[in-house]
């Protein structure tokens, strides 16, 4: 018997939806709670980070969204989602997105949960230099990682371009075409509409 994997997920984290969408694409069976991170001491004893996503396994742990979707990828009797013939290239373009979805969570806490007095605009400032300067490079390489078969660091720009425009902004679009036509089309998908952004909950 094995045991069916249980993510811990948030309503609105990139990191999770990332790691949900890859299940889907692999059709990976698994139960999801959406929890409220900043009331869930339970999950010190598993991730003394107390960050979403967390997945357990059975008596196992697995920790940090690019462990769990490799963990996903492992037990998935689908084709892999890790491009063999340009493997290094999609993890960089995932780490980039992390990247992203990092600068943007970052910044989301720094304007929403901070008084506005107390907010260092320096900070905010370079949180979105480094999105609008990543989500420019990631144009440029439109041709090399956009292919037929989908693959995960698509999935990772996927979720890190919508958490841009979810809460920053979507004026990225203006200059970047392709990223924009193309992530409107990768949205109309299930795995991304089932997956959209809910309620967040108070940062505390
Ligand atoms: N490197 C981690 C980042 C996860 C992360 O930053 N999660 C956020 C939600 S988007 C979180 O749990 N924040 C709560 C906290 O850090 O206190 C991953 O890839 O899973």
């Amino acid at each position: 018997m094995t045991d069916t994997p249980l993510l811990y997920n948030g309503p609105t984290s990139p990191f999770g939806r990332k790691c949900k969408v890859s299940a889907l694409v692999l059709d990976v069976a698994h139960k999801e709670e959406k929890i409220n991170i900043y009331k869930s001491r339970f999950l010190d004893e598993f991730n003394p980070l107390r960050q979403v996503p967390t997945l357990i396994v059975g008596d196992k742990t697995i920790t940090d969204s690019d462990n769990i979707c490799l963990y996903f990828d492992s037990i998935s009797k689908k084709d892999s989602i890790y491009p063999k013939d340009r493997y290094w290239e999609s993890m960089t373009m995932i780490s980039v997105s992390n990247g992203i979805m990092e600068n943007a969570v970052n910044r989301y806490i720094e304007m929403s949960a901070i008084p506005e007095l107390e907010q260092r605009h320096k900070s905010i400032e370079r949180y979105e230099k480094k999105i609008l300067r990543s989500i420019d490079w990631i144009e440029k390489k439109y041709d090399e990682f956009v292919t037929d078969r989908l693959t995960i660091d698509q999935i990772s720009v996927a979720c890190a371009l919508d958490y841009t425009s979810f809460r920053f902004t979507d004026a990225w679009g203006d200059n970047n075409i392709k990223l924009k036509k193309w992530l409107e089309n990768i949205t109309k998908n299930d795995f991304m509409k089932s997956t959209l952004p809910g309620e967040s909950f108070k940062y505390e």
